[in-house]
């Protein structure tokens, strides 16, 4: 991954990242929030990472780191605070109150990229449900402090408390209608997503998902094989929508080629659940191909975040085939444990025929499975009629 183009000269916000946990982050967690940041149209001032094995209740950052932050966003005019951690609701709201500026969350910076890049209207449904989930507990949260706060204060008090808390609860109820609104109408397109897998089964296309961590090049890879244009840049979740090609026919049958959301390490859990619909699309696949960017120095680290989110959403039983992009960049120190992979490069379309290749084989295999499959049924039904025909004789 490549942080450079996007935060060579300081034309970007400023904003300051926070981490706290009882390790640090890895060089490469790092770099990808970094990454994050950048995609999401910001310019990293600082970073200030806490040992600590719990968080502060109240801040999650203790005291002291809490002053630094302050010092170091002061110093850089920074308009953010972006923490690695989940934060709670109420510590959103007292973090801001001691800062003074805007404080959000790496879910909440996933979101800002994804609002940016969502196309499609089942692209800004899953951002809007995203966001709304995540707005809730920040006013729940803020709901929490000002009634805390509040504590026994004489009649005036007690009455503006009233008022701050009827309103919070009016927001809490709007925002709770508005996301069961919003999953309905999400709920619908998953429904209609269906109907349209079923027809391709009835006509029995072949179904190809490219899935791979983000910035591995799986648009670059679609576009080079249906020879296509959908956008491809060097940022981190260009693509949000499912995009489906047909690249070409097998035996009389149409291979249909599915671009994907990327994956990234840590993927927050409103993504999962927001991204429900588009991830079936990867788990009903004939054959996935796993996009690897070979020239980046973590492709081990990448392919096992891309590998354990396959197996979190139910696709690591589907076939697959690595593909490892990039390779006009030099050799590759990474090789997957998979014997299955193929060297490319698809901006290059260097190789592209050995991929071809390996993927009308396996289809090829597919079918021939198939036909053995269909003529046992076929001579179990010609039996199970020769047997009925005998009984009733
Ligand atoms: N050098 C080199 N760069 C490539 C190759 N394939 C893709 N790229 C570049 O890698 C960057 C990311 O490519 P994309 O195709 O957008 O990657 P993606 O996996 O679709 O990314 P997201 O949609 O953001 O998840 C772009 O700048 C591409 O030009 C390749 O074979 N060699
Ligand atoms: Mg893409």
């Amino acid at each position: 991954m490549n942080k450079a183009p996007f935060n060579s000269k300081n034309e970007f916000p400023n904003v300051i990242l926070a981490y706290v946990n009882c390790k640090p982050l890895t060089n490469w967690e790092v770099e990808e929030f970094y990454s994050l940041t950048n995609s999401a149209g910001y310019n990293v001032a600082g970073y200030i990472f806490q040992q600590r094995e719990t968080p502060d209740g109240r801040y999650y950052i203790g005291l002291g780191k809490l002053n630094d932050l302050k010092s170091v966003s002061l110093a850089t005019k920074s308009s953010k605070i972006i923490f690695y951690n989940e934060l709670k609701g109420h510590q959103f709201f007292q973090l801001e109150k001691e800062l003074g500026i805007e404080v959000i969350d790496r879910t909440m910076l996933i979101i800002e990229i994804f609002s940016k890049n969502a196309v499609s209207n089942e692209g800004k449904l899953q951002v809007e449900l995203m966001y709304k989930k995540k707005m809730l507990p920040r006013i729940m949260g803020q709901g929490l402090v000002m009634s805390n706060q509040g504590g026994g204060g004489a009649g005036g008090t007690g009455a503006r408390r009233g008022i701050g808390e009827q309103q919070k609860e009016l927001d809490k109820r709007t925002i709770k209608n508005e996301i069961k609104q919003l999953e309905n109408k999400l709920e619908k397109l998953s429904e209609e997503r269906a109907i349209r897998r079923k027809n391709r089964e009835r006509n029995r296309c072949f179904t190809i998902s490219l899935v791979g961590y983000t910035n591995a090049g799986k648009t670059t890879l679609m576009n080079a094989l249906s020879n296509t244009n959908a956008e491809a840049k060097d940022q981190l979740f260009v693509t949000l929508d499912p995009l489906s090609r047909r690249i070409s026919t097998i035996m009389g049958r149409e291979i249909l080629l599915t671009d994907t959301v990327g994956f990234i390490s840590n993927l927050p859990h409103e993504f999962v659940r927001a991204f429900r619909s588009t991830l079936e699309e990867t788990i009903s696949s004939d054959l996935i191909l796993h996009v690897v960017d070979g020239s980046s120095p973590v492709a081990y680290e990448q392919y096992n975040v891309v590998n354990s989110v396959l197996d979190s959403i139910g696709a690591s039983q589907v076939p697959s085939i690595t593909v490892v992009n990039k390779s006009d960049c030099g050799i590759f120190s990474f090789v997957p444990h998979s014997d299955n992979f193929v060297a490319i490069s698809a901006k290059n379309r260097i190789n592209l025929d050995s991929l071809i290749k390996i993927i009308n084989k396996f289809l090829t295999q597919k079918i021939e499975s198939e036909k053995v499959i269909i003529s046992k049924n076929n001579f179990v039904g010609l039996f199970e009629e020769d047997s009925t025909t005998t009984l009733s004789k």
